[in-house]
């Protein structure tokens, strides 16, 4: 408060009560606001000492490794409860929209495997100096991109949860897949096979394994409860049997087989 409103209120004959209530109501705003302040800090703290990472190992069994330690990269681990709530009673939090890219370069979508939360959108840009096409219309969210080249804008909300097997419908050679969960915890095993689950709240979920080359019966073998707790957050071994490449022998999107390369890329070449 100026000085001049002071003295404007002491000329009047009643402002010292009115001031004494003003510099009051001012003290209580500020114990307030400095209270919500303290809430707010001490909140995020609180979470974090209740949120547990899962960590777990993938193990991957090829036939064609014999045994011998391969790559066991690329399988997707997600945590969902059915009813909506987490295990604690609380609602499974939102995730924020969020916006991914899946490039074409070089005749490869990159990455291979993306795992998108449930509303998200993904970009897909074409960095090669021909055209490319992307389309998924197996599985998971339909959609076709038509062929474009770089420069121009492509982009698919990814609004229906699934496994979204995308390829271009030039190069058969091409392949990514979408995993799109309705969960915020999921994590990708590394090459070594780990995987973590960042920030889980503790109590009970269901867990579920996709890999590409895995049978839906061994993927449907995979799926079992698990408690989370600050006591048990590991996942284990999580073994999983591969079959043949799955994504190899797919059809074009008019779910005939390729033409040759050299035939179908002759129109759509720039250089
Ligand atoms: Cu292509």
């Amino acid at each position: 408060m100026s000085t001049s409103a002071r003295r404007s209120y002491s000329e009047t004959g009643r402002p010292v009560a009115r001031l004494t209530a003003g510099w009051k109501m001012k003290v209580s705003q500020q114990h307030v606001w400095l209270l919500l302040l303290a809430v707010l800090l001490a909140g995020p703290c609180t979470l974090t000492a209740q949120e547990i990472t899962v960590t777990g190992h993938v193990t991957l069994l090829d036939s064609e490794t014999h045994g011998k330690p391969g790559d066991n990269s690329g399988a997707v681990l997600w945590l969902t409860s059915a009813s909506g709530l987490t295990p604690t009673g609380s609602r499974v939090p939102d995730v924020p929209p969020q916006r991914f890219r899946l490039v074409q370069r070089n005749k490869r979508f990159m990455p291979h495997i993306l795992v998108v939360p449930l509303g998200s959108v993904v970009d897909f840009p074409n960095l090669d100096p021909f055209f490319h096409n992307a389309f998924s219309l197996f599985d998971g969210k339909r959609f076709d991109l038509g062929l474009y080249e770089a420069g121009t804008p492509r982009a698919v909300n990814f609004n229906a949860a699934g496994i979204c097997y995308i390829f271009c419908n030039i190069h058969p050679e091409m392949s990514a897949v979408v995993v799109v969960v309705k969960t915020p915890y999921y994590g990708v095993s590394n090459r070594s096979g780990a995987v973590s689950i960042p920030s889980l709240p503790p109590g009970r979920y269901e867990l579920n394994v996709w890999h590409e080359r895995c049978l839906p019966d061994t993927l449907k073998g995979a799926v079992r409860e698990v408690v989370v707790s600050s006591r048990s957050s590991s996942l284990g071994d999580i073994r999983l049997v591969l079959s043949g490449d799955l994504l190899k022998s797919h059809k074009n999107k008019y779910g005939r087989d390729y033409e040759t390369q050299s035939a179908s890329q002759l129109p759509y070449e720039l250089r």
